[in-house]
């Protein structure tokens, strides 16, 4: 028998985690915030060979560690015989500098690596403009520490950066491509707005929460449909939208990006149009991984980062995921402290009729009754109410029809309009 042979594994990126802890982030804290890093590093490729916490109050504005430790790194990174160094929080053009400088490795932030995965993730044209122009966005300011790349992989002086000149030259070219990034964007999104339009009466639901919580798979178990859903941050990045038949009501599932702490300002802004479907979305169904350390945290920034995006909270349920993977006693804790909310396994299909039917009663509260009697010569005022209400009884009397059932407040301003119209219509 001949033995497969074994392709050559690609060696891949070994990478050093640092983070701070002090008075206002205690080091369980500042650890699990490096677990995260380290599944950022996973996501985009690398693989994590040593993770460190260093106590400090605040980073040192040089060298972001202190002094004594960075010569320690640099020890460390030949021994790991790593590629490249991670640190859980921004850094300045002059930090990274320095620390390159002393450590001769690649050191990338946490936005730069968020931007990294986001720019490998991209698929539609919205989504690469997006990713593009947030990523020059993050350039803009760190453009010496560009140049110090460039001239140092031209085998010139890593130490010595271009003249001025240069790098105004360089701020000017990617100014410009900024503008052109964002009229792109703008386009995409007049599109975009027009083909929303024809959607409007229907009610929209939009599933939303930190990265990794299972809202792909909530959305997948829920339509049958087939949205990439993996263990790996930020599997979603463009907004998908389908039909979903709940027993009297359709409504309009939509999925998309999922946030995580600390999510680059540029990326926000840039996303802003793709995460117009949570801004019109009806109902918020905000999904929780509720195997995480740090749920508290994980609603707290799914909150704020809604309001950093300018929506306003509509009706939203909470839904613990991944119930599956969770003790009992988790599940009597979280019941306790977010009274109201659900608990289900996408995965398993657990709970997903209880979460269907707590989703037609928050639709049903904007329901009001209506009970008409229309000439049946009105058809088409007939067919306006099945169309966009729940018709419970219609009964034909003659020349006349009783139509009962009920439909949203707005649904029914709009009929009363469209019935005086055609009242006007059959008087002249
Ligand atoms: N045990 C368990 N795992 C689940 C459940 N639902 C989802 N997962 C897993 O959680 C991981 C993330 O699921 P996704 O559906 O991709 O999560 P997401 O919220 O869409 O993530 P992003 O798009 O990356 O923001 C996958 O590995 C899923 O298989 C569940 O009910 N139980
Ligand atoms: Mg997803």
């Amino acid at each position: 028998m001949l033995e497969k042979s074994k392709k050559p594994s690609l060696r891949k990126e070994r990478a050093i985690l640092i983070g701070l802890f002090g008075p206002d982030i205690p080091k369980w804290l500042a650890a699990e915030y490096l677990n995260e890093l380290m599944l950022l590093a996973d996501t985009a490729g690398a693989e994590t060979v040593e993770q460190l916490l260093q106590n400090r109050p605040h980073p040192d504005p040089a060298t972001y560690i202190g002094k004594g430790k960075l010569n320690g790194l640099k020890q460390l990174v030949s021994e790991r015989e790593a590629d490249l160094i991670l640190f859980d929080d921004d850094l300045t053009a002059t930090q990274i500098r320095n620390i390159e400088k002393v450590t001769k490795i690649k050191v990338l932030d946490r936005s730069g690596i968020i931007l990294d995965i986001f720019a490998s993730r991209a698929k539609t044209a919205a989504a690469k403009t997006q990713v593009e122009l947030a990523q020059l966005q993050y350039l803009l300011p760190r453009l010496t520490r560009f140049w110090t790349h460039l001239s140092r992989q031209k085998g010139g002086i890593g130490t010595k950066g271009p003249g001025e000149t240069q790098i105004e030259t360089d701020r000017r070219l990617i100014g410009k491509r900024i503008a052109t990034l964002k009229e792109k964007l703008e386009k995409l999104d007049r599109q975009r707005t027009t083909q929303r339009k024809g959607r409007e009466s229907i009610t929209r639901v939009a599933l939303i929460g930190y990265t990794n919580a299972g809202k792909s798979t909530l959305m997948n178990a829920l339509t049958q449909t087939n949205v990439l859903a993996e263990n790996r941050l930020f599997a979603t990045l463009d907004s998908t939208v389908r039909r979903l038949d709940l027993e009297n009501h359709e409504v309009l599932l939509s999925d998309t990006v999922g946030f995580i702490r600390k999510l680059p300002h540029g990326l926000i802004e840039s996303f802003k149009s793709t995460l117009d479907e949570v801004r019109d979305a009806d109902v918020l169904l905000h999904v929780v991984d509720s195997t995480s350390n740090l749920i508290e945290d994980a609603i707290e920034v799914v909150e704020e980062t809604l309001r950093d995006l300018g929506i306003e909270k509509p009706r939203t349920i909470l839904a613990f995921n991944k119930l599956d993977a969770i003790d009992p006693e988790k599940v009597v804790q979280l019941k306790g402290d977010f009274p109201g909310s659900l608990f289900i396994s996408a995965h398993r299909g657990i709970g997903l009729a209880a979460l269907q039917e707590k989703l037609e009663e928050i639709i049903q509260e904007e329901y009001v009754e209506f009970n008409y009697y229309l000439p049946i010569s009105q058809y088409r005022a007939v067919a306006y109410l099945h169309q966009a209400g729940v018709v419970d009884k219609e009964h034909y009397d003659g020349e006349f029809v009783q139509i009962k059932g009920s439909i949203t407040k707005e649904e029914r301003d709009r009929f009363e309009s469209l019935l005086s119209e055609l009242n006007e219509q059959l008087s002249v």
